[in-house]
């Protein structure tokens, strides 16, 4: 029983901030996102009677005592869905730096869920394929998609209704998001950690949920209608937003460093230009821009010229994750 699937990354341009319900990691709110052409991670997954606990391969490493737990709590929904007891065996690679902020959780719980349900046979439609991922991470939800998608916050207890779904496929648009890397280093305050506590402590929580409906709105018909300056200006609110929500949690959470806030104003000065490039950035130090293919190069060589950017990755809509091999 083993199978093994890609997924690729995505990046929030409406972001996911918040949990509803934390044991079932269902969002307070829904987010919009775009799927990555150039990052993925490959998981193969392999239930074997001969196996005692499950076994975690990160990146051609063991993986560590969280991560191997987190992949564990994950694997027992599965075991739990399908009736099988077996413990596995994950094999997982990313194409891409873990935790740097480049949601390696996003691609490798989406990858992983494929993989685990096809492995233990089980016939499942995508909206429960996307349910099961959420279980893993948030942004797993959406990584099972390609193209521009949604993901729901829903209003069921139980989570049901928290899943997501495509807005338009990858053929739809010939945009791109570049990502400057600022830093390697792993990030301070995970994602988790980081909701957790803005919910708890920032006076603006309850205004990011009244506020965020509307962008997802308007964002969709953006997306339809191909209206890209109206697409760039939302997905620029939308981060500047959710992170004005991190940095007044108590204490406050600065995902920034000095390079990320000198490409910020490189972009606006770039689009005061007449290039219309957008940022967005995640739960980590490094700038994404959003730009059109014919921009493509100036922004690149935008990026490349800011000092300390150590390198740059030029993405286009990224594909649905898919099943590479399949062993009953
Ligand atoms: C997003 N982020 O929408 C937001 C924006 C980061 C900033 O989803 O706790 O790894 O596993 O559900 O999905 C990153 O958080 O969080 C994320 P969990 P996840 O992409």
């Amino acid at each position: 029983m083993q199978a093994k699937a890609r997924a690729h990354s995505n990046i929030a341009l409406i972001k996911y901030w918040g949990k509803r319900d934390v044991r079932l990691n269902i969002p307070a709110v829904g987010s919009i996102s775009m799927t990555l052409s150039a990052l993925w991670t490959e998981t193969e997954v392999i239930f074997d009677e001969r196996l005692s606990k499950d076994e975690l391969i990160l990146d051609n490493r063991r993986g560590n005592v969280k991560e191997s737990k987190r992949i564990s709590a994950f694997l027992d929904i599965l075991r739990q869905k399908s009736g099988v007891p077996l413990k596995a065996k994950v094999i997982s690679i990313n194409n891409f730096p873990t935790a740097a902020g480049l949601a390696s959780s996003a691609s490798g719980f989406a990858a992983l869920t494929l993989a685990a349900a096809k492995a233990l046979k089980l016939n499942l439609s995508e909206r429960e394929l996307s349910i099961l991922a959420r279980r893993g991470s948030g942004s797993a939800a959406r990584s099972l998609f390609g193209g521009f998608v949604e993901m729901f916050a829903g209003t069921e207890p139980d989570g049901s209704d928290s899943f997501a779904q495509p807005i338009a496929a990858q053929d739809h648009w010939d945009v791109r998001l570049l990502i400057g890397i600022t830093s390697f280093r792993p990030k301070k305050v995970g994602s988790t950690e980081g909701m957790t506590r803005s919910k708890k402590t920032s006076p603006y929580y309850q205004a990011w949920i009244q506020s965020q409906p509307e962008d997802l709105k308007e964002m969709r018909q953006a997306i339809l209608q191909k209206d890209f300056q109206k697409v760039g200006e939302l997905t620029e609110h939308s981060c500047l937003k959710m992170h004005a929500l991190a940095l007044s949690s108590k204490p406050g959470i600065l995902y920034w460093n000095a390079i990320t806030v000198d490409a910020m104003h490189a972009i606006r000065e770039l689009r005061h230009s007449g290039i219309q490039a957008y940022f967005t950035v995640d739960a980590g130090p490094q700038i994404k821009v959003l730009c059109l293919a014919e921009d493509e190069v100036r922004v690149r060589d935008m990026l490349r010229s800011i000092n300390g950017i150590e390198r740059t990755i030029v993405n286009k809509l990224g594909p649905a994750a898919q099943i590479l091999e399949f062993d009953e």
